[in-house]
């Protein structure tokens, strides 16, 4: 089995390799997508680690002037009329993107850190020779730096995102309450193109994305400035907070490698750690909850983003939340990764993309905090229970927790890549 799983993992990484970068899953989303992208580097280090590092730098290759890291760096050799919201959409090169590339305005989850770590421990000789780390440092510090710098929205000592687009689960439940003050984008003035490769009860809705289109050309006709608008949508994520926190607890490793000083980095860890619990974490419940700026509300919707804080180091409330994670909430009725979204939640739905589905990158982080925290009887579990799935489905984009079966994208690249990664990882 596990055999298997490798060759078929290493196939898929391999044919959406795109000579620079990997495009999660040809079709669906032919460009390179920032998040994904650091995912696939931790899978692909075990086939290439030139190839992981390449997949890593000709992201910040694309880093803006502000430090932002896009969410989309377009594919200068795919037609621009692929994937919607395209290149002319965003205009970055107007707005302080990168001069010879296009990419989107927003951003994503910050796990890049993470990756870069993972991939320079593969092959340290290896990164040495090419300068993988100290040509990365500078840019993972400016990226981290915009994000504390820019996002810090309410002073609270957390990073707000600015559109469902920058959580990675776009249509999350909790998005539901403030993006319903959104006024959408008309049906006419955009054309979905998502549709011609996924069934629309896995996607997001219509009413969805003309409130997804409205935020971002909202945000772009303001260049991309954050301190220049209200904004409409403005959430403190608790997964994006805890990858800024554990990547940071990553960079004051890759300081220390690069002759830095890693205190400040350490000292950051421990600021965010606290303003976490602080500000998002319900004892109640035991998990964390997104905080909406706009009203000072949590928004108390029960996503596997409010378990993700697990991979925060030293996190005090480990116990919780390892309990609410196994408990029977996220529990799918077939062997698979945990949910997006509780079971008894009131916008449950087993096949709509981040409504219910599990999927195999929020498992494997999950995995990777409970390792973090030394309970590595459940993370076993988990790792078995996924691997099942990736048996049971192939590398779709994510499962229905209720029939069990595979939805969204087939050979998708980040479930190759953690399949990958569990598959080569002993317990
Ligand atoms: C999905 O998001 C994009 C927009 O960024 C889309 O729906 O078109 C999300 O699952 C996101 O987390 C992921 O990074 C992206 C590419 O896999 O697809």
């Amino acid at each position: 089995m596990i055999g298997e799983i490798r060759r078929e993992a290493t196939r898929v990484l391999l044919s959406n390799w795109r000579g620079g970068s990997t495009v999660p899953a040809r079709g669906l989303y032919p460009h390179q997508w920032s998040w994904d992208s650091a995912f696939i580097a931790i899978g692909l280090r075990h086939l290439s680690v030139l190839r992981a590092q390449k997949e890593l730098e000709s992201l910040f290759g694309a880093q803006w002037q502000d430090g932002r890291v896009p969410h989309i760096v377009f594919d200068a050799a795919t037609d621009s009329n692929a994937y919607f919201p395209g290149p002319e959409f965003w205009s970055s090169c107007r707005h302080g993107g990168p001069p010879r590339q296009s990419t989107s305005g927003l951003v994503q989850p910050p796990v890049h850190a993470t990756a870069v770590r993972k991939v320079f421990e593969a092959n340290p000789t290896a990164a040495c020779r090419r300068g993988f780390l100290e040509r990365l440092y500078p840019r993972l510090v400016a990226w981290h730096g915009y994000l504390t710098r820019q996002r810090g929205l309410s002073g609270n000592g957390l990073v707000a995102i600015v559109h469902p687009w920058e959580s990675g689960m776009d249509n999350s439940p909790a998005w539901d309450e403030p993006l319903s003050r959104v006024e959408p984008a008309g049906a006419g003035t955009f054309r979905r193109r998502d549709l011609g490769h996924a069934g629309d009860g896995e996607r997001p809705t219509d009413l969805d994305y003309g409130r997804y289109v409205r935020l971002a050309s909202t945000y772009r006709d303001h260049g991309y400035r954050d301190g220049a608008l209200t904004h409409e949508f403005a959430v403190e994520d608790p997964l994006t907070n805890a990858l800024l926190a554990s990547s940071e607890a990553d960079l004051a490793e890759i300081a220390a490698r690069v002759g830095a000083d890693p205190a400040p980095h350490r000292a950051e860890v421990e600021r965010m750690r606290h303003h976490m619990v602080e500000h998002l974490y319900c004892s109640a419940a035991g998990m964390f909850f997104p905080r909406d700026v706009n009203t000072g509300a949590l928004i108390r919707q029960p996503t596997v983003a409010g378990l993700v804080p697990l991979v925060v180091p030293d996190l005090p409330v480990v116990e919780r939340l390892v309990d609410t994670a196994f408990g029977e909430l996220f529990r799918p009725d077939h062997p698979g990764p945990i949910t997006s979204y509780a079971r008894n939640g009131d916008s449950f739905e087993p096949s709509r993309y981040w409504r219910g589905p599990g999927w195999f990158n929020t498992s494997w982080l999950i995995w990777h905090g409970l390792r973090r925290h030394g309970r590595h009887a459940e993370a076993g579990r988990l790792r078995r229970d996924v691997l099942e799935a990736v048996e049971r489905v192939g590398f779709r984009e994510y499962v229905n927790p209720v029939a069990g079966d595979g939805r969204g994208a087939v050979d998708f690249s980040w479930t190759a890549s953690a399949a990958l990664d569990f598959a080569r990882t002993e317990g």
